[in-house]
């Protein structure tokens, strides 16, 4: 079906709302990593969807919260500039019958934008298998005021409940023109950060406390041999010594499992053998140094 409709719409919430979750969702492949950690998406990343002939191009964005360091305000301000250049915006909320700090920000910055005038958004209530009915419409009566012109659609990213009538809401909110994106194009990542994310996601499985958020992946390495074998390297950054002994493990061992687990996906991922390697080092406060992250791939 010739594509009549296109835009692009950002997710916008706190972190581990479940932006990330929906957008693979929306997807209908793993386009982005999900963790059970706040602030795992640090990019901004593109998910293509079609439906009929209406072509979704769906932004996640990193969670918005107080930002403690340069990567947080390049991660804060990117959520900025995101919702305020795009079609429309999915506003993301847990299920809880409070507007929280980050949701008032978001509400007021989206509201301020446009001077005033509602800007074209659809409030999502995430994660309802966590709740019950009456708690649900308690959920539903706090944010109807706070964005009195949006729709509300409730939904479990995880389970894919009330994902399908978003697609209804967002469709009439989508300009008229032609495809955006070329037909089976799902994501505009390139495989090396795909890659890397994917290193990441399982570190982040297994790391806890402060760890986590100062832990980088780079890929180094990405070569097809003839026989088909791709050799995958990639470097973890740390912050401190005593995290890349963390990282490392004793004998290796969170390094190996880690290497385990990632080497399966990225074996899906390419459809045969991988041989992957990897690298722990420390660079002090890396989060805060912009040569540093833009070494890191970031766009400070
Ligand atoms: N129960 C339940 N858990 C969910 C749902 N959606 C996401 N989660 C979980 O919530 C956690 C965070 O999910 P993400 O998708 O990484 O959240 P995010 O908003 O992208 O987080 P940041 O990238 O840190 O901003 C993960 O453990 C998910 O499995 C849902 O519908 N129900
Ligand atoms: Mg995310």
């Amino acid at each position: 079906m010739k594509i009549q409709k296109s835009g692009i719409i950002a997710l916008i919430g706190r972190p581990n709302v479940g932006k990330s979750t929906l957008l693979n969702r929306l997807a209908g492949e793993k386009v982005a990593i999900v963790t059970d950690k706040p602030q795992t998406t640090r990019h901004r990343i593109t998910a293509v969807a079609t439906r009929g002939a209406c072509q979704f191009v769906f932004l996640d964005t990193p969670g918005f919260h107080r930002p403690r360091n340069r990567l947080g305000e390049h991660m804060v301000r990117l959520v900025r500039e995101t919702a305020l250049g795009v079609d429309a915006v999915v506003l993301m909320v847990e299920p809880a019958a409070r507007v929280g700090t980050p949701e008032a920000m978001l509400i007021e910055q989206l509201v301020r934008a446009r001077a005033g005038e509602a800007p074209p958004a659809v409030l999502v209530i995430n994660k309802i298998d966590t709740v019950k009915k009456d708690a649900l419409l308690a959920v539903i009566e706090t944010y109807r005021p706070a964005l009195p012109w949006a729709a509300v659609v409730p939904l479990s990213a995880r389970d894919g409940d009330g994902v399908a009538p978003l697609f209804d809401e967002l469709a009439p909110l989508l300009p008229e023109g032609p495809a955006l994106y070329p037909e089976g194009q799902v994501t505009d990542q390139p495989d090396r950060v795909l890659i890397a994310e994917i290193v990441r996601e399982k570190l982040l499985d297994h790391l806890e406390q402060e760890v986590p958020h100062g832990v980088a992946v780079v890929t180094d390495t990405l070569r097809e041999r003839e026989n088909g074998l791709v050799d995958i390297g990639v470097t973890i950054v740390c912050e401190r010594e005593s995290h890349k002994g963390i990282l490392i493990g004793r004998r290796g061992a969170m390094l190996k499992q880690v290497g385990q687990e990632a080497r399966a996906e990225l074996e899906e991922m390419y459809g045969g053998p991988v041989h992957f390697q990897s690298w722990v080092k420390v660079k002090a406060d890396w989060r805060d140094k912009p040569g540093q992250l833009r070494d890191l791939g970031f766009d400070v």
